[in-house]
């Protein structure tokens, strides 16, 4: 891990992955339960299993006064009526914000909090999105042919709290609506408030 003051570029066509350090892959046979259309989840990892996302990250200490960062990498595809998306968390530390900057793509970050507000913000080419402490975030390609790009960073304590989500799942949910993408109400939600437990950064 670099002692020294460092820089990177993320503007490599084609080669997104090489600055960093780590990659975590995630298919679709590993998001059970995350879309709405079950059996076509299911069919679809039968039938090839898709890469849903990859993540590339940049490894620094994982204590307060750092950044971790990295890039997100969400491929186009669908199931259901629903968009490739991330598992989506918020952060165990519930008092950490994050950045996305969106390199590249067209996508949502679906965000919401513990009182119940939730938000919407778009990703395209440039913009950034600020995650206000204590909201959870995913991402949602709604691109049809390309990849949604973002680089992250967020405090080095904040860890990964992904079971308050895999439990509830969002109030929200992005699906296509006459070849557009739309917010609709989660009609799975539980509606039991009670937070799970946290348990370990559940990341790797
Ligand atoms: C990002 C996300 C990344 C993948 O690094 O972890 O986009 O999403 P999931 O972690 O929900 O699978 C981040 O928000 N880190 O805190
Ligand atoms: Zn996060």
């Amino acid at each position: 891990m670099r002692a020294r003051p460092f820089s990177f570029d993320i503007s490599l066509k084609g080669d997104w992955g090489s600055q960093f350090d780590r990659r975590l892959e995630r298919r679709l046979s590993g998001l059970t339960g995350i879309y709405l259309d079950s059996e076509s989840q299911t069919r679809l990892a039968l039938q090839g299993d898709p890469l849903v996302y990859e993540v590339f990250e940049m490894l620094r200490p994982t204590q307060a006064g750092e950044l971790l960062n990295g890039l997100s990498v969400i491929h186009p595809g669908k199931v259901g009526r629903e968009y490739f998306m991330t598992k989506g968390h918020y952060h165990e530390v519930r008092e950490t914000a994050e950045m996305y900057y969106c390199v590249q793509g067209t996508g949502y970050l679906l965000m919401e909090n513990e009182q119940g507000d939730w938000a919407v913000e778009e990703f395209r080419s440039g913009r950034v999105v600020y995650v206000t402490p204590g909201w959870a975030h995913r991402s949602i390609n709604t691109g049809t042919a390309e990849d949604l790009i973002t680089y992250f960073a967020y405090p080095g304590h904040s860890g990964h709290d992904y079971a308050t989500i895999e439990t509830h799942g969002f109030l929200k949910r992005v699906v296509e609506e006459d070849g557009r993408p739309v917010v609709i109400d989660d009609p799975l939600r539980s509606s039991a408030g009670r937070r799970a437990s946290t348990g370990k950064d559940g990341r790797a």
